[in-house]
């Protein structure tokens, strides 16, 4: 395995800045000729095979991504303990928010995946460094959407399945002071900054992603605590920007929190940086019966279905166009689009999300890791880098729970199998800068979204946990269980 350079590893775009990105950067992503990739764009053969070789049994698949799990909590508890997040490969660790300061995200992360796979000494070490160390109130200017889909909805789902009423208290005292970023907008519009201590609000450009994705969250606060003020910022900022919504029914991509004003007019659906802004309307309708977001889900997606979907090279995929004029503007795909497949599936649009996820499951057959961009167009990688992220096994986790057929299973253990092979190392998984070079070439983190996302739903779809209640589950888009934590006897 080929190691990065620090010049390499300090030029790899950091996901911030790609969910962080304004409508023209996130094409930029996307299409090939202006991509920020770190290699040549590659071809990518347009024949699909079906996932291929035997799979073990069920207990015995859901024993191995556990054993995989622990391995990387274990590499982060030797090597940086709470801290943000390890680096792996150099035993050290990475501020996510703020330079200096450590919010724990892994430990947070980590929580309610400890919880659905038993490892009950683990649940209480890391719920008792969060109740000792977790300071709320530092002083700095926080992203609000990470601090939301990570910290917020962590401590909410590791109160859910613990019963630990102190995780819920700092819940609280952390929503409160991100609170200001919604409630001082003229708009509802939030800003994507907050200063914890001084509630100082910054940032005056949200994509909707980061408008939309805390509704889950701030609803089953306001349910928990008998708080509305939580659910009601959440809706009038979803209600700030239907109003903006154009005559086809579609969405720009980033507002502008003061002025209300559309800071561009390309839609670029279901990538970031809006993807979760969809994911959150259908779940919302569904965690607390509100008919307004699911109606609105329906609506935006109709539109997202009628304008943007596209067949290329007997693939479907969703283009992206003028919101105002229906336009194509590009034929870019991030990896990070790849959950649209699940969501489709759970909003009623299970042929449109089975046939999206055939898409990301052939491009298995040319790689053995996912590429982070890819460009339809031409069939090229636009950026070959893997950041383990969790959206492709999400798809799969979500069309198992809905068809129950096995498909999805045989393609998520091939997929498990890419990463043990590839991105496992002695300090426990890392991201890979290059999947289309040989030997992989790698990276130096581990996300914190790792702990909460890719082996919890690839456990939950072997294991049969007694912890997690599949019928009536629901995930965050950080695949934080807000609903269906079955408490330990
Ligand atoms: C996670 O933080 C969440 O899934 C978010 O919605 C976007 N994707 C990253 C991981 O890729």
């Amino acid at each position: 395995m080929r190691l990065l350079s620090s010049a390499a590893l300090r030029a790899r775009l950091p996901r911030r800045a790609v969910l962080g990105a304004t409508a023209a950067t996130a094409l930029a992503t996307l299409q090939p000729a202006r991509a920020a990739a770190a290699a040549a764009p590659r071809r990518v053969p347009p024949t699909a095979r079906p996932a291929r070789g035997a799979v073990p049994s069920d207990p015995e698949v859901a024993r191995q991504v556990k054993a995989e799990f622990v391995h990387s909590w274990e590499g982060y508890k030797r090597s940086a303990w709470g801290y943000d997040e390890l680096r792996p490969l150099s035993a050290g660790h990475n501020d996510f928010y703020l330079p200096g300061r450590t919010f724990g995200l892994s430990i947070v992360e980590a929580l309610d995946t400890l919880y659905v796979m038993e490892l009950d000494h683990e649940v209480k070490l890391a719920a008792d460094w969060i109740e000792q160390h977790l300071d709320p109130a530092q002083d700095g200017d926080i992203h609000v959407f990470e601090a939301v889909i990570r910290l917020v909805g962590g401590l909410l789902s590791g109160h859910l399945c613990t019963g630990r009423a102190e995780l819920l208290k700092r819940c609280r005292e952390l929503t409160d002071r991100l609170l200001p970023a919604f409630t001082a907008s003229p708009t509802g519009i939030p800003y994507t900054h907050v200063n914890l201590r001084t509630g100082a609000v910054s940032g005056t450009n949200p994509p909707l992603a980061e408008i939309g994705s805390n509704v889950l969250e701030f609803g089953l606060l306001s349910q928990l605590t008998g708080d509305s003020r939580y659910y009601d910022a959440a809706k009038r900022a979803y209600r700030a920007v239907l109003e903006r919504r154009t005559s086809l029914d579609l969405l720009g991509t980033t507002l502008d929190t003061e002025s209300g004003r559309w800071l561009d007019t390309a839609s670029v659906a279901p990538n970031p940086p809006v993807d979760s802004f969809y994911e959150y309307l259908w779940a919302g309708g569904e965690l607390f019966a509100d008919q307004e977001l699911s109606d609105w889900y329906r609506l935006l997606t109709d539109a997202v279905l009628r304008n943007q979907s596209e067949r290329r090279h007997g693939r479907l995929l969703f283009t992206q166009v003028d919101a105002e004029t229906g336009k194509v503007l590009g034929h870019g795909q991030s990896e990070l689009g790849s959950f649209y497949a699940g969501l489709l599936g759970k909003g009623g649009n299970l042929d449109q999300g089975a046939d999206y996820h055939r898409t990301w499951t052939a491009l298995l057959d040319t790689y053995p890791l996912l590429p982070e961009a890819v460009d339809f167009t031409a069939l090229q990688v636009t950026s070959p880098r893997n950041d383990l992220r969790p959206e492709y096994a999400n798809s799969a986790f979500d069309l198992w729970r809905l068809t129950g057929d096995a498909a999805y299973k045989r393609s998520a253990y091939r997929y498990f199998r890419g990463l043990r092979d590839h991105l496992r190392v002695p300090g426990g998984y890392t991201v890979a800068a290059d999947v289309t070079s040989r030997p992989v070439q790698l990276g130096d983190l581990t996300p914190g979204y790792w702990f909460a996302e890719n082996p919890k739903y690839l456990y939950l779809m072997f294991a049969d946990s007694p912890r997690f209640d599949q019928r009536g589950g629901l995930l965050s888009t950080e695949g934080k269980i807000l609903r269906g934590a079955v408490r330990a006897k």
